[in-house]
């Protein structure tokens, strides 16, 4: 009965934490393997599968539109970080330049260094998406994914590639890396998609 009146008042970042989670302290690093160092210079990215093929410089992405984003960052190892800054491009900005073949409905994240991971197309087209080449107005330190990362701020980080270097359209779901280990497919930090059933 007590305890009805004397809990502990929810503050408004509480309720930014989704269930499960606890805010980090600092900006945790969270890589499987080597860090990859690409220079601007040699950094690539190639759009492939389901798609018109094409390959992107890194000047190809710094002449698109660049904005700012606040977001959230949520890994299923159960740790939080709020309000982390990032500048870079819009992911719809860069896919008005891709024709995507109507028979994709997934699309396979590749990195340097070999990491994958899948995501939906749907989920991979909302308009909070975007490639990172900026955190906190610096240039994205390598353990970070510097030169350039995905960040999907509404599913689990491991959704959000570091060192990315391409985008596979497909027909079909294909497991990427953590997918495959026993991870959830979509990863949904607020319904806590942590792992896979099957
Ligand atoms: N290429 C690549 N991307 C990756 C990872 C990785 O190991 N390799 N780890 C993922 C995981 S599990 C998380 S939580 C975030 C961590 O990003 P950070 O190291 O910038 O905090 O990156 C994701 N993207
Ligand atoms: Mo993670």
């Amino acid at each position: 009965m007590l305890g009805k009146f004397f809990q502990k008042p929810s503050s408004p970042e509480d309720e930014r934490v989704p269930p499960g989670q606890y805010l980090a302290k600092g900006f945790p690093v969270l890589t499987y393997g080597e860090t990859p160092r690409i220079s601007t210079d040699d950094w690539q990215f190639r759009v492939w599968g389901l798609a018109g093929e094409k390959t992107f410089s890194w000047a190809d992405f710094m002449a698109l539109p660049q904005s700012n984003f606040t977001d959230d960052f949520h890994c299923v190892t159960r740790w939080s970080k709020l309000d982390v800054q990032w500048t870079g491009v819009k992911v719809t900005d860069f896919m008005a330049g891709v024709d995507v073949d109507p028979k994709a409905v997934h699309v396979m994240e590749h990195c340097y260094g070999g990491y994958t991971t899948n995501i939906s197309l749907e989920d991979f087209l909302r308009e909070e998406n975007f490639f990172a080449h900026t955190l906190f107005g610096e240039p994205l330190p390598p353990e970070h994914g510097g030169p350039m990362r995905l960040v999907v701020p509404h599913l689990y980080a491991w959704k959000s590639a570091k060192w990315i270097n391409g985008l596979e359209f497909l027909s079909h779901e294909e497991l990427g890396f953590w997918e495959r280990n026993g991870y959830h497919k979509r990863g949904e930090p607020w319904a806590e998609e942590r792992y896979s059933s099957f």
